[in-house]
């Protein structure tokens, strides 16, 4: 990221499309130093049935945004670590493939590439070559970008484009290692995912292929169960490659290629999308990829709907995670920011990759209060407090536009 394309907007820049329940919690909250933001979307968004697809998904958990944007509802994150998949959000750029690639799953080919031998292995024989499960935060770039006040284009997902999946596949370097190692010269890994592309465009305008740095492999997986169940077809059975740490798009579905290759893809979506590009400006090849995830938190719980009392405690919780290193603490604040407690960790540690849970539980006088939290890594690297600015509003890990008022009656 570049820090040069910092440019947090005035703190009293409203979006134009406020709902009331917005123009209340920004004008309490002007004193505090921040835009606030609440996390009810539109609600014709919320109105719109789930597509075919996903019709098994949770209906009272989710926002459908359109029929390849489904976002989580803030207050449906439960407390137990995992994120089930009937509620995990959905996030396609190209219509899901035919149901009959999940058929027959062990029948499915991967053409491995830029390795000692390279070829095709069907995932029966994925299956023989290594064993790995991974808790890992899937978190789509764009998460939070609901709160930008320059409406980029694109879902504007507040915090529900993410879940915490546990994953099983093979290691990447374990094919690697199977089919005679890396070749030299190596330095990203790229995976193309398996949609049919429509037909009479460029196949590198609409192509679902990334690529991340050859060091990832540390820790990648080639899966094909998620939660303990076969990958469904909409999240990328019936194979998946997991990059952990970095963001939902280098997590490629239905995955048809895995290459080792000396550059970076030249498909769109990689030279020129997800990148970190000037407020207004486009995205460009020299500018920052959208990859490595850093540390972020928010709360899910209490929310604006909350029915609270003076007389009751409150148990203030949510979820922390810390991209590429494990998250070491949490901080919660009751008066927007300008005092911070630290809360506690909750449920067992699933490893650097996942989110952990937190709560803090404390009383409220009567009147509206702003809540907010901030997350540290192991690294010492804290949460910011402003977004960082950025045309396609990306990476939004602020923890003033992820701050919540609730009212104590
Ligand atoms: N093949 C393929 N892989 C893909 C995508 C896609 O459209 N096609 N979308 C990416 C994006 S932008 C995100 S955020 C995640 C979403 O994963 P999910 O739908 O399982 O939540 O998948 C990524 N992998
Ligand atoms: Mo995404």
């Amino acid at each position: 990221m570049n820090a040069k394309f910092f440019r947090p907007f005035a703190p009293t820049t409203l979006p134009s499309t406020l709902n009331r329940r917005h123009l209340l919690a920004g004008s309490a909250t002007a004193l505090a130093g921040f835009r606030l933001s609440t996390w009810s979307t539109d609600a014709a968004a919320q109105a719109r049935p789930l597509p075919d697809y996903v019709s098994w998904k949770d209906a009272h958990s989710t926002i459908v945004h359109s029929a390849t944007t489904i976002e989580t509802k803030r207050n449906a994150f439960g407390s137990s670590v995992i994120t089930p998949t009937e509620q995990l959000y959905v996030r396609n750029n190209l219509p899901t493939p035919a149901a009959s690639i999940v058929t027959d799953r062990d029948a499915w080919e991967i053409s491995i590439e830029g390795v000692g031998m390279p070829r095709k292995l069907t995932l029966r024989e994925l299956k023989t070559l290594g064993l790995e499960t991974v808790a890992m935060v899937l978190q789509c770039s764009g998460n939070g970008r609901g709160f930008f006040p320059s409406k980029p284009s694109g879902t504007p997902w507040t915090v529900g484009a993410a879940g915490c999946v546990v994953w099983s596949g093979v290691p990447v370097r374990a094919v690697a290692e199977a089919l005679g190692g890396m070749e030299g010269g190596m330095r990203f890994i790229t995976g193309t995912g398996g949609e049919k592309l429509p037909d009479g465009l460029d196949p590198k305008s609409v192509i679902v292929e990334r690529s991340v740095p050859a060091s990832a492999m540390a820790d990648a997986l080639l899966a094909w169960e998620m939660n303990g169940a076969a990958i469904p077809l909409a999240h990328g059975g019936p194979l998946r490659l997991i990059v952990p740490g970095y963001t939902g798009v280098n997590n490629i579905k239905y995955i048809k290629r895995l290459a080792f290759t000396a550059q970076e893809s030249d498909a769109k979506i990689m030279s020129h999308g997800y990148r970190i590009s000037p407020p207004g400006g486009k995205g460009d090849p020299m500018q920052p990829s959208v990859q490595e995830m850093t540390v972020k938190s928010w709360i899910n719980s209490p929310g604006p709907d909350s029915a609270l009392t003076e007389k009751g405690r409150v148990q203030i919780s949510g979820v922390a995670f810390g991209g590429m290193h494990a998250v070491k603490r949490v901080e919660v604040s009751i008066d927007g920011g300008k005092t911070w407690v630290d809360a506690r960790f909750v449920g067992p540690d699933l490893g650097k990759y996942a989110w952990r849970q937190f709560v803090l539980e404390t009383r409220l006088p009567v009147g509206q209060h702003v809540l907010a939290c901030r997350a540290t890594d192991v690294m010492g690297n804290l949460q910011p407090q402003q977004r960082l600015e950025n045309a396609a509003g990306y990476n939004n890990t602020s923890w003033a536009d992820h701050a919540v008022a609730v009212n104590v009656a």
